[in-house]
């Protein structure tokens, strides 16, 4: 009997031989994967803008925010709703569909800037954005509230593996992160969990990481899969740049084992070719940030990506297209 493709239950060691398969045969199986269940072709074009900036307690060590680390980033408190929804207008404006509000916040606290953030959901998602947050820590009650202000996902990475994350940060737990994506969940809104490569971690730790998302219960809706930005001033500074190969086996991996997934070629782009950039879209990729910046680092320029998108005859997927086709009726 054929295996079923859309599984939680892979094993440690199935992830480990798809991870570990030639590239160009990982390559192969990923873009079988990408065809039968994504429309090839189709990029998902989503825009970061960073709500409030730096002077974050945390320690992640690759994070030019956090306020331990001189990396010349300054703190700023929270944005004003007009500008948050001028730049979101600019998005849009720029075709893009998703729209993601950042805070350099351990934790949300049920405070007035919370009540802003509130606010800038509504209004981001009236212009019929799909409005996206990553704020840090969330209860399960604070996430309802994003939820029932028109929140459609939140971002919340689990960046490694259990066991190298206490290397990277010591501010919190990897359980704690499980929990925030659990409320999150409880709450309705779609996932978006993915993590960084480059910072140190063996390949052993880029599969379990792959391993504990592709096994809950529910796929996370969007796999975000960044290459680290070596930010002068924290303590990942100077480390090698990650290569094509590794995206690639990334992306690749996380398109078999989540094939309805969108898989977000995220931060690192601005350092690929898009010779490089073709590779990860074939290796099972269909979406990505746009925009001069990412939260604090830049990304490459709009012209930049529209050359790419017609060089490669990529276009922008729909905004809630999953939920169209849901509503469908035959
Ligand atoms: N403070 C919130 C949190 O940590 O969840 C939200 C903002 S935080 C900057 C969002 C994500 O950006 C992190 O989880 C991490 O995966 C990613 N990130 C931060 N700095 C990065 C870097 N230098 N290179 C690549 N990804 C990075
Ligand atoms: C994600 O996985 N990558 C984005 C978004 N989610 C929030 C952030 C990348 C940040 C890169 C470093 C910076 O620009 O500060
Ligand atoms: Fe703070 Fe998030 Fe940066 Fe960690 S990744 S230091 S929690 S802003």
């Amino acid at each position: 009997m054929m295996k079923a493709e859309i599984r939680n239950d892979w094993t440690l060691h199935e992830v480990k031989e798809i991870y570990n398969s030639p590239v160009m045969e990982l390559i192969f199986r990923g873009a079988t994967m990408h065809k039968k269940y994504q429309a090839t072709g189709e990029v998902q074009v989503c825009t970061l803008l960073s709500v409030k900036t730096g002077g974050c307690p945390e320690d992640c060590s690759y994070c030019p925010q956090a306020a331990r680390y001189h990396t010349g980033v300054d703190a700023h408190k929270l944005m004003g709703y007009e500008e948050v929804i001028g730049k979101a207008l600019d998005a849009k404006n720029g075709g893009s569909t998703r729209f993601c509000m950042g805070a350099a916040w351990r934790n949300v606290r049920d405070n007035s800037d919370f009540d802003k953030v509130i606010d800038m959901v509504k209004g981001v998602n009236s212009l019929g954005l799909e409005v996206c947050c990553t704020l840090g820590m969330l209860s399960e009650d604070q996430a309802k509230k994003l939820k029932e202000a028109g929140l459609y996902a939140y971002n919340h990475n689990l960046d490694t593996s259990d066991e190298y994350y206490t290397d990277i940060i010591s501010t919190r737990t990897y359980d704690d992160r499980l929990k925030t994506l659990d409320n999150v969940e409880k709450a309705g809104l779609s996932v978006c969990c993915g993590g960084i490569i480059g910072m140190g971690e063996s390949d052993e730790d880029r599969i379990k990481l792959l391993y504990t998302l592709a096994t809950r219960a529910t796929h996370p809706e969007s796999v975000p899969v960044n290459a680290l930005v070596a930010v002068k001033g924290t303590p990942l500074e100077g480390r090698e740049k990650v290569k094509v190969w590794e995206m690639v086996r990334m992306i690749a991996t996380a398109r078999i084992l989540m094939p309805k997934a969108m898989v977000r070629l995220s931060a690192g782009r601005n350092e690929m070719s898009y010779e490089q950039q073709a590779l990860c879209f074939l290796a099972g990729a269909n979406s990505i940030f746009t925009g001069e910046k990412l939260l604090t680092t830049p990304n490459p320029d709009f012209d930049a990506d529209k050359e790419m998108f017609e060089l490669l005859g990529l276009k922008p997927r729909e905004s809630f297209k999953v939920e169209k086709e849901e509503n469908v009726t035959v």
